[in-house]
């Protein structure tokens, strides 16, 4: 039995991203995902005391209150308890509103307004890949530069403003390192908004089981320092280096 559930951990602790996976949402590299990281803590660790407390509570009554062989056999009746039943009306009330500050605090500010610099992107989801458009990098006759498929470019430190679609199915836009999932939907455009406070080579997937090739629904999200970025863009849509399109 022990060696069982020693094997059914280890099975389960192999899938833990904390042993060096790149789709760890426990190391971010991006002011969004750092963020929604700290709100989850602020959501565990006081669900965590209140774990312990519930479940101290219910131990103690379970061994201080069992049944004992010259006990009578139907109990003392007991019907309410005023105090008590207020006091555990009030205290997750309270818990429930100091959490609620820094969580809508945290909604409100995800979802402000980019900033004036920001980088638009335009974020196609299909079966069974993501496709990637800059709407404000034209070539000279006004054609939007294209990444190659399920490959991202990003400047660092730059907000990016992803314009998120689907052609087909229901899809989920993630990339654990940076931001949290976004659904695509086909017949609306989701928007968000993330950065990358590192450059690197940031794995992603498709987190919404969308059909037969989903687990293969995978794409990457490179960020490049400023210069680097604006020398492939000026590649990529055959421009004379330092073309304004590309500069920031
Ligand atoms: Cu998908």
């Amino acid at each position: 039995m022990a060696a069982l559930l020693l094997l059914a951990l280890a099975v389960l602790f192999v899938g833990c991203s904390a042993f060096g996976g790149d789709q760890n949402t426990f190391a971010p590299e991006g002011d969004v995902a750092k963020k929604q990281l700290e709100v989850f803590y602020w959501a565990l660790w006081p669900a965590v005391v209140v774990l312990i407390l519930v479940t101290g509570a219910l131990l103690y009554a379970v061994i201080r209150f069992r049944r004992r062989s010259d006990d009578d056999p139907i109990p003392k009746q007991v019907h309410g308890n005023f105090r008590l039943e207020i006091a555990w009306t009030i205290a997750p009330t309270i818990v429930l509103l100091a959490l609620a500050v820094p969580m809508i605090a945290a909604i409100i500010d995800l979802g402000g307004d980019p900033d004036a610099d920001a980088l638009h992107v335009n974020v196609t989801a299909q079966q069974f890949s993501w496709l990637f458009e800059y709407p404000s990098l034209t070539d000279a006759e006004g054609t939007p530069l294209r990444a190659k498929v399920d490959e991202l470019l990003i400047p660092v430190d730059r907000e990016i403003v992803v314009h998120l679609e689907s052609v087909d199915v229901n899809h989920s836009f993630w990339v654990p390192k940076l931001f949290g999932k976004l659904d695509a939907i086909p017949g609306r455009t989701n928007d968000l908004k993330f950065n990358a406070t590192s450059p690197g080579t940031f794995s992603g997937q498709c987190a919404e089981f969308c059909g037969i090739g989903h687990a293969n629904m995978k794409f990457t999200i490179i960020a490049l320092e400023e210069p680097e970025f604006q020398v492939w863009c000026e590649e990529q849509l055959a421009l004379e280096p330092g073309a304004p399109v590309c500069q920031r």
